[in-house]
């Protein structure tokens, strides 16, 4: 049998990574998207998997760019990971956001579908869709986005996934996945900064660490337990939306205290909002708030109900609270450490 084709856009990302190292384990010819720049796009990605990957430049803004890719690849399944996946930053760039998460689905579509009607697609949707909708979120909850970064998500959602595979019969679905970090996560969102200034923290390098609402609570998994719910979607006889969840909540604050702990150091915190801070067993403040880090509108508590997809697929989380944080926290020292000799 042939070799399947697999077409990642976004695949120099955290998620873009784990999928290439395990589609290329299936067997699979990977092929990737990548935008033209200066500094070298492919830093996450593992070394052994970096060369089995076909780099093809292009991005989601530009249908030309898309087709021509699209013609060299001929993918049987396509993985829309490309994103401008800040929330924080997509309140000072909503039009760029919705440009990429909303349009550029609309354009990866429409050239995909020109060269093979049947092509599968996976689009990575978000439990940031469900916005201020109360916890349990899952595939009937209603969508309440409080973020552009979310309503262009929805709009991507309700127009191209389900609509398009309501009124032209495409295979298409939407994992909605809550967050889902590792080692290779982007350092601006909080699980890695935290980890990334403990690590620099417990080595000398850094003295205190700054950060915004430790109130939120966020529903926090392994990105490499998610990616292969995504391949699973695309293998089952009919396109349907999955929620991809742990079912475990835990708040910013709890997160902190988990990666001091798997560092070795006990934080006490004192103080409300604005004013809380974080102390070691010295009495060294640690960590404090800034406003800054606050967003002008608030996702306050995720927690995914994945029941569904641990029914249909038969996927199940891997990796634990406790294992994850810890496993970034080392992670973080060990490369903090490295890079410091
Ligand atoms: O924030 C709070 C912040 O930026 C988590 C993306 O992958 O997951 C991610 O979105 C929470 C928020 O991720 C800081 O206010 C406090 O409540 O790590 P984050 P996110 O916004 O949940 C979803 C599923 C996606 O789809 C997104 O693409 O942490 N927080 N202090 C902070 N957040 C950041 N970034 N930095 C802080 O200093």
């Amino acid at each position: 049998m042939a070799k399947k084709r697999a077409f990642i856009t976004g695949i120099t990302g955290q998620d873009g990574s784990y999928l290439a190292e395990l589609l290329l384990a299936k067997g699979y010819t990977v092929y990737g998207l990548i935008r033209r720049s200066s500094n070298d796009p492919l830093v996450r990605l593992p070394q052994r998997v970096r060369k089995d990957i076909t780099y093809l430049y292009g991005n989601l803004r530009d249908s030309a760019s898309l087709r021509r890719a699209l013609e060299v690849a001929r993918p049987d399944e396509i993985y829309n990971l490309a994103a401008q996946s800040d929330v924080g930053v997509s309140f000072k760039i909503p039009e760029e956001t919705f440009e990429i998460n909303y349009h550029g689905l609309g354009r990866l579509i429409h050239e995909a579908v020109a060269i093979n009607p049947k092509v599968r697609i996976y689009q990575a949707s978000t439990s940031e869709m469900y916005g201020s909708t109360k916890p349990p979120q899952n595939e009937r909850s209603p969508f309440n986005p409080v973020s552009p970064y979310g309503e262009a998500k929805l709009r991507a959602h309700e127009d191209y996934v389900v609509g398009y595979r309501d009124r032209y019969g495409l295979f298409i679905c939407s994992g909605i996945l809550f967050n889902h970090e590792s080692p290779r996560r982007g350092e601006h969102f909080v699980t890695r900064k935290i980890t990334q200034s403990l690590a620099k923290i417990k080595l000398g390098l850094q003295k205190q660490l700054e950060l915004g609402n430790l109130d939120a609570k966020r529903d926090w998994g392994f990105a490499g337990d998610y990616v292969e719910a995504m391949w699973r979607m695309l293998q089952q006889k009919k396109p349907v939306d999955y929620v991809i969840s742990t079912g475990e909540t835990h708040t910013v604050r709890e997160f902190l205290a988990a990666a001091a702990k798997a560092l070795g150091m006990t934080l006490t915190f004192t103080g409300k909002g604005l004013r809380e801070t974080a102390m070691d067993e010295k009495g060294r403040v640690l960590v404090k708030i800034n406003k800054n880090f606050y967003r002008p509108r608030e996702v306050h508590s995720l927690r995914g109900d994945s029941r569904k997809a641990r029914k249909e697929l038969g996927w199940d989380p891997q990796v634990s609270f406790d294992e994850l944080v810890t496993m970034m926290a080392l992670a973080d020292f060990e490369r903090v450490r490295r890079e410091q000799k």
